[in-house]
């Protein structure tokens, strides 16, 4: 036996005084796991180090494709089979979810990406002790429960309580303490950390309290102060403003800059010049932006520098990623707010506002152009204005996000600083994303190229050759097949039974809940099929399976509607014998990082229908297309760049441009579309008809409010929804009649695999180490 099946023993019996036959699987897993990062040795940083600070990094389960990356997981699976156990057992071992979505799981593969190339990047955030809600459904509603996620133990991470610094609120003073998570790279040579902060109380209790008997009184700072870290907020769109979230943001920033400083003094002692030389940090959204002014803060206050030279330092250390189109949910924070949290901090804003001020008066700006670009207005700080001020390099996440950015979201700082602002297209992990959800597709492609594509990405330009061989594309539907089969598994275990048909084409619109992106345009182009099977107007229909995931923010109303429309719509569907075996719909429950490994590649089309101009990237377009889906999409986000890769042809593209709708903005008027198209009114009608039934809470009535009347915060179908419905259900059905030539669409899939090279967070990372961070690659 080898030295880490050795170590897993020696834990079970040291730890839990069993052998591996009598361990639980969760005592095996924490064995598993200690034993792994006991092989473990971080890489030193000798050069420049990049930092990236976000409130979210949504890791997802990290036992095998930590195992898969120290080159381990094969033999783990062996040592479990030997044992009597199920290779699979730690799927059991929930995910951790310390993030919402796309932009935390952004973060994620950053870290796999860094690790990989041999990048110094060090991830700093918040150990939430309850990570983002879990879902399931009761009557067709959505319900949330706390994320649990340490009740297995945490035995990734290590607690650095040598490492704890002290953070100052204007009411309170907590502890933080860093819990340091190895980010592995492929083939384990490469160990960078994640630190991620936990609030403690700096006393254990008040034994004064204590000894009085107020209980209460005596725990209460301990509850406070855990209070900060408690809970990942569960929005991902419009900030909430509330003082428990600046908490958190000022929380996680002032440790880990506290933590950099004391770096940096052991580097070079109390010479902070070299600063921006040794240390590169990303603002993963404003989230983090008020790292700005405590930095300066930190720099004027501790080591006693003037204003001109911390601001240079800090100017040249921090750079901002903006993820986020709509303008309303770019953030702000009152300043009587900010003042009651950290009036320690608000000094600075200030300076950075008055030097703000003499900037835009030596460029010659005239006074009315001077309004947008103020920090401080309104009782407000503007945390994206701070950032594009305060930074030296500002970037889109897609290409038209960033055309967006300097057009339409901040065109008067464009103006201003042209140089600053870059675009930096999102990449997933290739690792995850196919090497650990698809090993049958991996090692389709290994079989074929060799497995430099594990690393690079762009290798898989060289499955060109097979894409007219009729033996690999049947082997490739064949694994497409094999992965539908293990989803159906899947599905019966976690969602009560339901027996999703495999021969089914698979249409999968995965993602959060939100109004953008038109969950509920999908859901009225299945009543449409519906209604048009029922009616024996569409014949030939090749039999699908739409299937959706997504969270709703608990307080969104209108995303819990349309959850519950389709959870109706799929009741009906399901239980209509005239339409059973042609097609099923399904909102699959809890949708996370593990469902999405299972969904990702039994995935025939990939629904990616935001309205233009709304989705700043997308990353589950390029999970799904990497694992050989073909995009039933928009002009939007990362998509416009896949089919630039994939080519139209393979694709399925709908709908109006970002150019288009704005023209169309001022007189477009949903009603007359609703009036005029009998197919658009009898979907939209099943919200109000009674053919569907939201148990009389209005929510149905609501959203037919909002595509047809509007309210006082919005025009009627902001979104747009009826305008691109028929385009849109055209679409759909041109998937659907292509589906019938096996062979033909099968390439298409292929093609998509194929070009999916430029999508690897690996190419992104680099970019940003190299245009943005100065970090050598
Ligand atoms: C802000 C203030 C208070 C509470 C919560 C928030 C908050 C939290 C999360 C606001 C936004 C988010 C997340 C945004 C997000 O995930 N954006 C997505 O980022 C992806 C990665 O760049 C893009 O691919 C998606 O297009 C974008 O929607």
């Amino acid at each position: 036996m080898n030295q880490f099946e050795q170590q897993i023993d020696a834990f079970l019996e040291y730890d839990y005084g069993v052998t591996a036959r009598q361990a639980t699987v969760p005592q095996l897993y924490n064995a598993v796991s200690k034993a792994a990062v006991k092989s473990l040795s971080v890489s030193p940083v000798s050069g420049k180090k990049a930092c990236y600070f976000s409130a979210e990094f949504l890791v997802g389960r990290l036992v095998y494709s930590n195992l898969l990356n120290l080159g381990l997981l094969d033999r783990c699976r062996a040592y479990l089979a030997q044992n009597g156990f199920d290779p699979g057992v730690f799927e059991t071992i929930e995910d951790d979810a310390l993030g919402n979505g796309g932009l935390g799981r952004l973060a994620a593969c950053f870290l796999d990406s860094a690790a990989t190339h041999d990048i110094p990047l060090y991830g700093y955030g918040i150990r939430y002790r309850y990570g983002l809600f879990r879902q399931y459904f009761e009557k067709g509603f959505q319900k949330e429960t706390a994320d649990d996620w340490q009740n297995m133990g945490d035995p990734w991470a290590i607690r650095r309580e040598e490492d704890t610094v002290i953070v100052v609120f204007a009411d309170q003073t907590v502890r933080a303490v860093p819990y340091d998570m190895p980010v592995i790279g492929w083939g384990g040579n490469t160990v960078n950390i994640l630190r991620l902060w936990q609030s403690e109380p700096v006393s254990a209790f008040d034994f004064e309290q204590f000894n009085l008997q107020k209980y209460d009184e005596a725990v209460a700072e301990r509850v406070r102060a855990e209070e900060i870290t408690a809970v990942l907020y569960p929005n991902d769109d419009t900030p909430v403003g509330k003082q428990l979230r600046l908490k958190q943001q000022y929380f996680f920033c002032s440790a880990s800059l506290q933590s950099l400083v004391k770096e940096s003094i052991r580097r070079r002692g109390d010479n902070f010049s070299h600063f921006a030389e040794d240390f590169a940090i990303q603002l993963n959204d404003t989230h983090p932006v008020i790292a700005i002014p405590e930095l300066l803060r930190i720099f004027m206050e501790d080591y006693r520098m003037s204003f001109e030279d911390a601001f240079v330092l800090v100017r040249d250390t921090f750079a901002y990623t903006n993820h986020t189109i709509m303008a309303e949910a770019l953030e702000t924070w009152d300043t009587s707010l900010f003042l009651s949290v950290v009036p320690q901090v608000y000094p600075y804003v200030v300076m950075l506002q008055n030097s703000l001020n003499r900037d835009l008066k030596e460029k010659g700006v005239p006074p009315q152009e001077q309004s947008e670009l103020q920090i401080i207005s309104g009782g407000k700080i503007h945390m994206a204005r701070l950032a594009v001020y305060a930074t030296h390099a500002t970037n889109g996440v897609a290409k038209i996000h960033s055309e967006l950015l300097k057009s339409t979201v901040m065109p008067e700082w464009y103006r201003l600083y042209p140089e600053r602002f870059q675009n930096k297209t999102n990449g997933i992990t290739q690792r995850r994303w196919l090497a650990l959800c698809n090993q049958e597709l991996s090692a389709f492609i290994t079989e074929r190229i060799g497995n430099g594509w594990i690393t690079d990405l762009n290798q898989l330009k060289k499955l060109e050759p097979y894409q007219n061989d009729p033996a690999s594309l049947a082997r490739y539907r064949d694994i497409k097949r094999e992965k539908k089969l293990q989803l159906c598994h899947h599905v019966r275990i976690h969602e009560y039974g339901f027996e999703l048909n495999p021969d089914f084409l698979f249409d999968i619109q995965i993602k959060r809940l939100h109004e953008y992106k038109r969950q509920l345009l999908n859901a009225f182009s299945i009543l449409d099929i519906y209604f048009a099977l029922k009616d024996g107007t569409l014949t030939d229909f090749y039999p699908t399976a739409f299937l959706f995931g997504a969270k709703a923010a608990p307080g969104y109303r209108r995303a819990k509607g349309i959850i519950k429309f389709i959870n109706e719509i799929a009741r009906v569907v399901n239980e209509d014998p005239q339409v059973k075996d042609r097609m099923q719909v399904l909102f699959v429950q809890n949708y996370n990082v593990s469902y999405a490994e299972k969904l990702i590649p039994a995935a025939d089309v990939s629904e990616q229908i935001s309205t233009a101009g709304t989705e700043a990237s997308g990353t589950g377009n390029m999970k799904l297309m990497l694992n050989g889906a073909v995009t039933l999409g928009t002009l939007d986000g990362a998509n416009i760049e896949i089919v630039e890769q994939s080519g139209m042809e393979n694709n399925y593209i709908f709908g109006a441009t970002v150019e288009e709708l704005a023209a169309i903005a001022d007189t477009y008027d949903p009603k007359v579309l609703y009036e005029e198209n009998s197919r658009i009114r009898r979907v939209v009608d099943t919200l109000i008809d009674g053919t569907l039934d939201d148990g009389k809470t209005g929510l149905f009535q609501e959203l037919y409010d909002s595509l047809l009347e509007g309210a006082s915060w919005h025009r009627a179908d902001q979104y747009y929804l009826l305008h691109d419905f028929e385009s849109y259900c055209e679409a759909k059905l041109r998937v659907n009649r292509q589906y019938h030539n096996r062979e033909e669409f099968s390439r298409k899939c292929f093609v998509n695999t194929m070009n999916a090279g430029k999508f690897s967070s690996d190419r992104t990372v680099k970019e940003y180490a190299a245009e943005i961070w100065g970090v050598p690659i």
